[in-house]
């Protein structure tokens, strides 16, 4: 197939689009590398080192004889894209080029007005580049789990079937998202609903748990296809920031009372899903909705983890229950489907001590890069 991978150069897009590329498709990064601009805003990095796109992408052409083609632009721009993407005339698309993180897009006006705009205008021009120019094309979009928030019934995928007033029917599963980087994938996820069912475009929504881990198969290839790794409190997510806490002899940083529940998958799972979603596209109109996580687990249950895991390396880990910067439920009821993937042959790598292990022994081997400001939060949802 023909496959764009907008977000090519970031922590999921890369691994991504070398696993497709190394299954003989031919792939396009579109990427305007504003991931790494963040982190001359906020003074952040990439634990492991990461190289430029160009070089990426030439370290992989020459071990493998594979080319990637490359496009530098931010599809928000549509006079960038639309040629493009005529031009290369993709089969399907895998859109994961968003702001992801829900603290930049809490840090004031100026951060969330930017958040949405980049992350809905960008979609909906990806939209109207498929309506007009490959109507066929199969977009595979990354949306994610907090698309739900986390209400007192069972999630189910994508949509809720309801009964009022004695007459049934099957609609959207509510929304009730925990920042306005989740308000942003809620809203693309309504305009990928009408897209399919007023042009009768092809789309699947994989709202994705929280990922982990840093090495897939390809990226092993060389040090320089390394992905980026994160542990900052603002672009850092919670297993991946334990790890380093822990190895780093820093306390894991539980917020609040550490009851938050969540889906989370590994990386090497991320990829196979995007494939499995690729390899099964959605039917002409169709708008499918796949929960991508494979285990949940409380934020305690987590730190608990690497707690054990640490010490079998001699680390005494300790838990520190900070005062939670966000608002959001602490003790909750969480129980979500996710059952698509599976049935569509997903073999998930569940946690486990191998994983946490592999994951310690990078990050050894970079700690002395660690900065321990970027550790606490300074992010607040109220002030
Ligand atoms: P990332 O920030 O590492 O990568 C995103 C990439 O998209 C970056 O390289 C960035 O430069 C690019 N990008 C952003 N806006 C763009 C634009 N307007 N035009 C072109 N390129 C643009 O993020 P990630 O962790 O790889 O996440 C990828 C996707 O998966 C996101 O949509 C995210 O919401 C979703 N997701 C991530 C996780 C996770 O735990 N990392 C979990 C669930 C869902
Ligand atoms: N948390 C801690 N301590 C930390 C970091 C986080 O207790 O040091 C808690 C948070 O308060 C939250 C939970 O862990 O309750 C998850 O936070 P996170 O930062 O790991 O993940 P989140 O902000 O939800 O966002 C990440 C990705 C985002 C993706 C989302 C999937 O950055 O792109 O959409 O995971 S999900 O959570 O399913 O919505």
């Amino acid at each position: 197939m023909r496959i764009i991978v907008i977000g090519g150069d970031g922590y999921l897009g890369w691994p991504t689009a070398l696993h497709l590329s190394a299954r003989g498709h031919e792939v396009a990064i579109v990427d305007n590398l504003v991931r790494r601009g963040y982190d001359n805003e906020l003074g952040t990095h990439s634990l492991t080192p990461i190289v430029s796109i160009q070089e990426r992408i030439a370290v992989w052409k020459k071990l493998t004889g594979h080319t990637i083609e490359l496009a530098i632009g931010d599809i928000c721009d549509y006079s960038f894209f639309e040629p493009f993407f005529c031009t290369f005339a993709p089969e399907a698309v895998v859109h994961f080029g968003e702001q992801r993180s829900a603290p930049y897009s809490m840090i004031d006006r100026r951060h969330a007005v930017y958040t949405q705009t980049n992350n809905v205008v960008g979609t909906l021009n990806l939209l109207y580049a498929i309506a007009e120019h490959a109507p066929d094309c199969h977009l595979v979009k990354l949306g994610t789990m907090g698309e739900y928030g986390t209400p007192n019934i069972d999630i189910e995928e994508g949509y809720l079937t309801v009964t009022h007033n004695g007459r049934t029917d099957t609609m959207p599963y509510p929304k009730q998202p925990g920042s306005m980087y989740h308000l942003s994938k809620v809203h693309d996820s309504h305009n990928m609903m009408f897209a399919c069912r007023v042009w009768g475009l092809r789309a699947t929504d994989l709202n994705q748990g929280v990922v982990y881990g840093i090495d897939t198969a390809e990226t092993l290839h060389d040090p320089r296809l390394v992905t980026r790794f994160d542990y900052d409190a603002v672009f850092g997510t919670a297993l991946n920031r334990f790890i380093v806490q822990a190895v780093c002899d820093m306390p894991l940083t539980v917020y609040g009372k550490g009851g938050q529940t969540r889906g989370f998958l590994d990386i090497r799972d991320t990829l196979a899903c995007v494939e499995l979603a690729l390899n099964s596209p959605a039917a002409r109109g169709e708008f499918r909705v796949f929960n991508q996580f494979t285990e949940q687990f409380s934020v305690q249950q987590l730190a608990d983890i690497v707690v054990q895991a640490a010490a079998k390396h001699g680390i005494g880990a300790r838990i520190d229950h900070i005062d939670n910067p966000r608002v959001e439920k602490e003790e909750h009821y969480y129980n979500a489907a996710h059952s698509k993937l599976i049935d569509l042959g997903l073999q998930p790598h569940f946690l486990s001590d191998t994983l946490i292990d592999s994951v310690m022994t990078t990050i050894k081997m970079h700690m002395h890069v660690v900065r321990a400001n970027l550790v606490m939060p300074t992010v607040k949802w109220r002030n």
